[in-house]
């Protein structure tokens, strides 16, 4: 049985055997400090970090040693959860980051629960964009409010939201554009986006969620930061976690932006969302460092 550390890095765990078999396999009381800071670096941990967490440890580190440091660069804040229904999610990110992909996987999750979901296809830059959601809702079997290519991507969460109320879902999940003409039309029209939410119903967007392409590694840390400038991030999503190694990169994602990562996308298929625990993740990074895979 493969636990959530095995499922969601894979790659990672791999590229961790390459650079030394005997931290997979045996069990192990101390790793080298040198070592160490090689796996972290090579797993895309920010390398600032990476003097930060071994900073005055001993040559020889042990598991306790770097646990407490390890778990230090999570929030151990929880997203908020408001108590009205719609919750009204708002999906942003840059191009290609996986927002549509995870919409789906999200409202797949939800449906599974039992709970009422209606999608807002409120990236109107691209046809196909509208036209991919609208495939996802047919073939989740859930409502979608959608209008045509260039039409306003606030109405159409406006519209959405009032639906969602209407027809008194749990979940409204709205798309968003990743790219714009520029980087200040986007951030407007965000910034509008949050706006008219609020006007269609108190609080909304109750979750404003960042989705990060876990491939780019640290270099997605930057557009994180500015997105968290235009509106405030109150969660995240790591995507594309089954094709890389750089799941180290989630140390730095979490330390610079303090805002709790709640699934890790791990494939194309709507099941391939796997909720993320950072005690779990820092718990199966160890145990492959320290425990090997025979663990007892
Ligand atoms: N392997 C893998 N591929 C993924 C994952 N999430 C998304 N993808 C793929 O990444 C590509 C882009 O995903 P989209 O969901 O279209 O990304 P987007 O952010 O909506 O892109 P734009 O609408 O262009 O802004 C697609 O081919 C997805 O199938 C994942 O967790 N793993
Ligand atoms: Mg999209």
């Amino acid at each position: 049985m493969f636990g959530f550390f095995e499922k969601g890095f894979k790659k990672t765990i791999e590229l961790i055997k390459s650079i030394d078999k005997a931290l997979i396999v045996e069990v192990l009381d101390h790793i080298e400090k040198e070592k160490l800071e090689e796996i972290l670096i090579e797993a895309d941990v920010n390398y600032d970090l990476v003097e930060e967490l071994l900073e005055d440890l001993p040559e020889q580190v042990s598991r306790e040693d770097l646990e407490p440091r390890l778990l230090k660069c999570f929030s151990t804040e929880k997203i908020e959860v408001p108590e009205s229904r719609p919750i009204v999610q708002l999906i942003i990110g840059v191009n290609g980051a996986g927002k549509t992909t995870t919409i789906a996987k999200l409202a797949h999750k939800y449906k599974n629960e039992n709970k009422k979901v209606l999608l807002g296809a409120s990236d109107t830059f691209r046809a196909a964009a509208i036209e991919q959601l609208r495939k996802w809702a047919e073939k989740l079997d859930i409502p979608i409010v959608y209008s045509k290519r260039g039409h306003d991507p606030s109405g159409i969460t406006f519209d959405a939201i009032k639906s969602g109320i209407a027809k008194k879902m749990d979940y409204v999940i709205i798309d968003t554009a990743g790219r714009l003409h520029n980087q200040k039309n986007l951030a407007e029209e965000l910034k509008k986006i949050v706006r008219v939410s609020g006007k269609a119903m108190e609080g909304a967007p109750h979750q404003k969620i960042l989705i990060i392409d876990g491939t780019q590694g640290t270099s997605a840390i930057v557009q994180a930061q500015k997105f968290n400038e235009i509106v405030g991030i109150d969660g995240i999503i790591i995507t594309k976690l089954d094709g890389t190694a750089k799941g180290g990169a989630i140390f730095s994602i979490a330390e610079t932006l303090k805002v709790p990562i709640l699934y890790i996308g791990v494939g194309e298929k709507p099941e391939d969302l796997i909720e993320f625990d950072y005690r779990e993740f820092v718990t199966g990074l160890l145990d492959k460092l320290y425990r090997g895979e025979n663990k007892i």
